[in-house]
């Protein structure tokens, strides 16, 4: 339910439109200066006190409220438009150490009640010297408690937990409820090291809000603790943002642990937030006596490139940092303009340690099926002998082998199911390589899927709820999913059962999808529909038009129901011919690739074992989709007796002996073969075998493994391949260019023992790819040059420090999606900001010469140079390296890149749009 915003949001809207807010900064170190000992800290109330209090400021604001009011008074006056309430750890759960549990709720209403006073006080001021009084903010400080919603605090137990979502958001509530009473105009869930922790005071803050009938403004401010760039629970910068994206918050960003030069990359990575973006770093980190050290100025220097770069819309500082800070930043940051907050994506936004960005041009994405005690005999036998550890196991193998999603099912009648999906994620979310994806909790139990979506700290889909129940429960669950932060999977079943013709799909998909609109205000790009998929070649006439009105109904969703996603779970498909997986594997490829073109982009699959479509012999295809399209009456029957004659045979994986006829085609076809098919088998051998007939070991690479891998590259682009497909190829190109890398070493020009230059390798961010990356390393190493390679996903700072360090002659980056060229693009303009003149190698198959011409270069002071290939990739090298030949290649550089920036410019003209008026005046006279 969408409530109306409170006076004081409407307020901060108003005061956010024009101008960088100011927050206050340090509290600890404002205390610091005033040397209270632990007589002050109990003051006159809590003298008997069990527990030592010094230390717990959260206390002062009962024992020392002047003093408290003192520091909020001197932020005021430094320039803070909003201040911090002293309640950090006022809550049942923060105040549980000392013994003072049950008075947070008071805690946490006289920290609030202290700062409006310091508020008023300071309106009074500016009243008393004839000054317009400033409208001045306070934010309800809610701090993450010191204890941890999703992880372990028994390293032999890891699935052991110290606090649950449910007593954390308990806790939350008496303490927003204190904020609140006590005049807060904002609540801020701050310094987050774990977004569990962070959802469950998102939950709590909703239900309150609930309670008073209006939406006040949230502030989540995260931390990310250190180098690795991740919060303490493990999440990336951008995979905290997805977790929290379905919230209606007021802002996000970062604060403590860092100072303020090292919160950059983390702000650029929550760049396309569609939230104001707040930061308030430390005063640098702290030196060997637990100090800051870094100055107004210091910092100053590095707010100022915030402002600069358009990143933030409230600045503050944190521990450290004092009013001299605050006053400086107030005065750098006067008249600057704030972030502009960037339109919604439309894009769901998932995750799991990473995140998980689905665009409406992003491929199929697969959902691993085998999680499901009902879908797999072997999982299944796992979790009921208790045997997690091999169970946690498959979910890994699932996303190392390109699953991008993890569902996990435990609908089981002899077990436990709400206990056994508390375990299992609990395990499975301890478990990096597959907590890193999204997780989807399946289950037909509503107190499952509460229960699984109070363990995950991503943003994970819900599966699913439907009107079976009536709306009153479907709206009631859906807002409960929401507010754990999931996306949710609506299957098409209503109170007059399953949905199986294409217009009750339609119709109870749209009063799903209205519902949620209209009712709720939910997120649109957070609702997938399953209209189910049901079994065909039953040999039940009503049956027969099952796949056909699916396939139907996805494309009904895309064109009528904006931003919603259709999801499915394929195995049901094909039941009716069980024992036969071959047909079954085709049937869902088939199936895929129809459903997919119409539609539907998600899928729960075992994408690894599909046969790629095109592979599916003619026949086959023309009799499986006869079936899907319901062409002919005999369809099922046709298949049936067809399916018999290929009962055996295996399309997909390693091929058997019937199969085995491409081994006798010539040896570049049976490499472009092994690598389209992903078959391991053969590969290292027949590598070997054309290298011998070859002049150059890395004619194998750029000739039939590249040919192999375009191919791969086409199939995948036009949904006929999968990812987890693609893996496979990829790890067979792997293995072939292992074989090959000693022979192309072996041929390392001899006589040149000293290195003919440096170059510093990497794929940049958010871009996985690295067989292009790694091969052009071998060839420029095979040329003498002296290789630092930085791996895959380097962030730009990493590159900086590199360059800084190694001093190389060339910087290499590679890319070989989409948003890699933009990542590119700001390397070249940090650079330029960091006054590096290294010039820099682009190549991998996103980028292009064009591409370099007008968009990067530009940025640089230094050359940018593309490059085709590993094999240019030397000569070009070359060319910089030898100072006698740089004249004639940069001019060469130079001319090309300028004349395809006036080509580009002269294409763009060209299509230059004019107005309605000028249209119309242009218009043809032809009486
Ligand atoms: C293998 C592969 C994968 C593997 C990568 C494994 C690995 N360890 O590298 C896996 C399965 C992990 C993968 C994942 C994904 N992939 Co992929 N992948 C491919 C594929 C099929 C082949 C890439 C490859 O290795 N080619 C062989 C090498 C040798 O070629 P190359 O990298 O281009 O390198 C040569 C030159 O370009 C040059 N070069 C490369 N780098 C550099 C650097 C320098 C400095 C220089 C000088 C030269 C140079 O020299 C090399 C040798 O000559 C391509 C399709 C294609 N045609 O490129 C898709 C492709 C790149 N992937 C694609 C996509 C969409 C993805 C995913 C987003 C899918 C998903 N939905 O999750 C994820 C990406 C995740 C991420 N964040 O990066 C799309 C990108 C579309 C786009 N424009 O954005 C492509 C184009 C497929 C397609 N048609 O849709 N993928």
């Amino acid at each position: 339910m969408s409530l109306p915003f409170s006076e004081s949001y409407k307020e901060l809207l108003a005061a956010s439109e024009n101008r960088i807010l100011i927050l206050d900064g340090g509290f600890g170190t404002m205390l610091q200066r005033l040397k209270l000992s632990e007589a002050d800290f109990r003051g006159a109330r809590f003298l008997d006190a069990d527990k030592e209090l010094k230390g717990n400021n959260d206390v002062l604001s009962l024992t020392c409220p002047d003093k408290v009011e003192w520091v909020h008074h001197e932020y005021l006056k430094a320039g803070a438009d909003i201040i911090e309430t002293n309640s950090f750890g006022a809550s049942p759960i923060g105040q549980r150490e000392y013994g003072l549990g049950n008075v947070a709720y008071e805690m946490a209403k006289t920290a609030a009640e202290v700062a409006c006073r310091a508020v008023a006080l300071k309106k009074q001021e500016e009243l008393d010297a004839g000054e317009t009084p400033k409208r001045r903010f306070v934010a309800g400080s809610l701090g993450p408690t010191s204890k941890t919603a999703s992880m372990s605090p028994d390293v032999a137990d890891p699935a052991a937990r110290a606090v649950t979502f449910r007593e954390l958001s308990d806790s939350y509530r008496v303490a927003v409820n204190g904020l609140l009473d006590g005049g807060a105009d904002i609540l801020l869930v701050e310094t987050v090291f774990d977004t569990l922790n962070a959802k469950a005071a998102l939950y709590a803050i909703q239900q309150v809000c609930d309670e008073r009938g209006k939406l006040f403004p949230i502030m989540v401010s995260g931390t990310i603790t250190d180098a690795s760039g991740r919060i303490l629970s493990g999440q990336t910068a951008k995979a905290f943002w997805h977790s929290l994206s379905g919230y209606p918050i007021f802002s996000i960003g970062f604060n403590c642990a860092l100072g303020a030069k090292d919160m950059i990359p983390h702000l650029r990575d929550i760049r396309n937030a569609p939230f104001r973006v707040s930061v308030h770093p430390n005063a640098g980190l702290p030196n060997q006596f637990g100090g800051y050290d870094d100055s107004p100025e210091m910092m100053g220097e590095w707010i100022c490139r915030y402002a600069e770069e358009g990143l933030v819309n409230i600045v503050g500082g944190c521990c450290g940092t004092t009013p001299e800070h605050i006053r400086h930043f107030a005065k750098i940051l006067d008249g600057r303009r704030p972030r502009q907050v960037p339109p919604k994506s439309g894009h769901i936004l998932l995750s799991g340690l990473d995140s998980l960005e689905v665009a409406p041009d992003s491929r199929f994405v697969n959902v691993g099926e085998r999680l499901n005690i009902a879908g797999s005999r072997k999982f299944a036998n796992l979790i009921r002998e208790g045997n997690f550890a091999e169970a946690v196991n498959i979910g890994v193998m699932q996303a190392e082998n390109g699953a991008q999603i993890i569902d996990v099912n435990l609908d089981d009648g002899m077990i436990d199911s709400e206990k056994t999906m508390v375990h299992f994620l609990n395990l499975l979310m301890s478990e990096p390589n597959v907590a890193r994806c999204p997780i989807m909790i399946d289950s037909s139990r509503w107190n499952v899927l509460q229960a699984g979506m109070e363990c995950v700290q991503g943003k994970g889909i819900v599966n699913s709820i439907s009107l079976k129940e009536g709306e009153e429960k479907f709206l009631y669950r859906a807002e409960q999913i929401r507010r754990r932060g999931f996306a949710v999977v609506c299957m098409a079943f209503d109170e007059n059962g399953q949905a199986t013709t294409f217009e009750r799909k339609r119709d109870v998909c749209t009063r799903m999808y209205r519902l949620l609109r209209d009712k709720l205000d939910f997120p649109p790009e957070d609702i997938l529909f399953d209209p189910n998929i049901l079994t065909i070649g039953t040999g039940m006439a009503e049956h027969a038009n099952y796949a056909k009105d699916y396939i139907e109904t996805c494309r009904y969703i895309k064109q009528n129901l904006p931003f919603a996603h259709v999801v499915g779970g394929v195995s049901n498909l094909s039941f009716a011919f069980k024992g036969n997986n071959s047909i079954r594997e085709s049937m869902h490829s088939c199936f895929l690739y129809h459903a997919g073109k119409a539609g539907m982009d998600f899928g729960i699959v075992n994408a690894g074992v599909l046969p790629v479509y095109e592979d599916i012999p003619e026949e086959e295809r023309t009799l499986i989709e006869d079936l899907i399209f319901n062409r002919r009456e005999d369809a099922t029957d046709r298949l049936l007796a067809y399916a018999e004659t290929v009962k055996n045979r295996k399309l997909s994986g390693n091929e058997n002996a019937d199969v085995l006829a491409w081994r006798k085609e010539p040896v570049e076809s049976r490499i472009r073969h092994a690598m389209v098919k992903g078959i391991e088998e053969f590969i290292e051998a027949d590598v070997e075998e054309l290298r011998q007939q070859i002049a150059e070991p890395v004619q194998v690479i750029e000739g039939p493994l590249m040919d192999g891998m375009n191919e791969v590259g086409k199939l995948f682009g036009e949904g006929k391949m999968f990812l987890p497909q693609v893996v496979k190829s990829a790890r067979v190109m792997k293995r072939a260019v292992a074989v090959l890398m000693p022979y192309i070493q072996a041929g390392k020009k001899s006589g040149e023992s000293s290195c003919a230059g440096k170059i510093v390798m990497a794929t940049v961010k958010g871009d996985v790819h690295d067989i292009g990356k790694n091969i052009v390393s071998v060839v420029l190493a095979c040329n003498n040059y002296e290789i630092i390679d930085l791996g895959v996903m380097v962030p730009c700072e990493k590159i900086v420090e590199a360059v800084k360090k190694y001093k190389p002659d060339m910087v290499g980056l590679s890319g070989l999606i989409t948003p890699s060229l933009d990542e590119m693009v700001n390397v070249a303009r940090t650079f330029k900001a960091e006054g590096l003149q290294t010039p820099i190698m682009v190549g991998g198959a996103a980028a292009s010469a064009i591409h370099t011409a007008v968009k990067i270069a530009p940025e640089s002071d230094a050359p940018v140079i593309y490059s085709r290939d590993a094999g240019s990739s030397a000569s070009l090298m070359e060319r910089w390296i030898n100072l006698k030949k740089r004249p004639d290649f940069l001019k060469e550089l130079y001319t090309s890149q300028e004349n395809l920036r006036k080509d580009n410019s002269r294409s763009e003209k060209s299509v230059k749009t004019v107005s309605l008026e000028e249209a119309r005046a242009n218009a043809p006279s032809l009486f």
